[in-house]
């Protein structure tokens, strides 16, 4: 899987900005994954939601990934899922969905890593990697030492998730992330587009 700037849509944190309209701006700042992630509508929401977003993504040759709904990402055709530790279990999910649908992992541990590994996941969600006020239950921040521990055993696509803004991202991509997936430093600046262009640029230069 080919990794780059890795946006995730939360529109509780940016008031008045739908996940359309987070997804447009990160896109044309260069974004190359889009993950929709919204715990609180109902499917037939988030169904029109989702193919809007599997068009834009489509036209900006960028991956759509919906979080923990696999239905929602078979249904408008998503490129994968991204699923959690308590979510739809990997080995259940991989089974609705074959090759090549892109399945992720969030993972917290070296363990987790591997395991994921080895039951078929296209690459780890590693978090909190700093600590984030954005996801309650995230657990303490990992640190950089926990990307550089999964690198040493796993192979596949690596994205670095939890507290990373433009100060702390080289060191990420430094310890060994393959991609970088944010939130609030991205969706909470006045201009989104521009904001995901810096990621953009200092993911290209390192
Ligand atoms: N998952 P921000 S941390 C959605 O550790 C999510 O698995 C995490 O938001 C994990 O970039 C997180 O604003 C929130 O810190 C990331």
């Amino acid at each position: 899987m080919d990794c780059g700037l890795y946006i995730i849509t939360d529109e509780i944190l940016a008031p008045g900005c739908s996940h359309i309209q987070i997804a447009k701006e990160s896109l044309s700042g260069g974004a190359k994954i889009i993950q929709l992630r919204d715990k609180r509508r109902n499917a037939a929401e988030l169904f029109a939601i989702a193919q809007e977003i599997r068009s834009l993504c489509t036209q900006y040759h960028a991956r759509f990934i919906v979080n923990d709904r696999l239905d929602i990402a078979l249904a408008v055709r998503a490129d994968g899922v991204h699923l959690g530790q308590d979510d739809l279990p990997l080995s259940a999910a991989r089974f609705l969905a074959p090759r090549p649908f892109i399945i992720g992992v969030s993972v917290g541990n070296v363990e987790e890593a591997v395991l994921a590994e080895k039951g078929g996941a296209d690459y780890l969600g590693v978090g909190p990697v700093y600590p984030t006020g954005t996801k309650a239950d995230a657990g303490p921040a990992v640190g950089p030492e926990l990307i550089r521990s999964i690198r040493e055993r796993v192979a596949i696509p690596i994205i670095a998730i939890g507290g990373i803004n433009l100060s702390n991202a080289g060191e990420v991509l430094a310890a060994g992330a393959d991609g970088i997936a944010v939130i609030s430093a991205v969706i909470c600046s006045p201009d989104i587009a521009a904001a995901s262009r810096k990621f953009a640029d200092l993911m290209m230069h390192s």
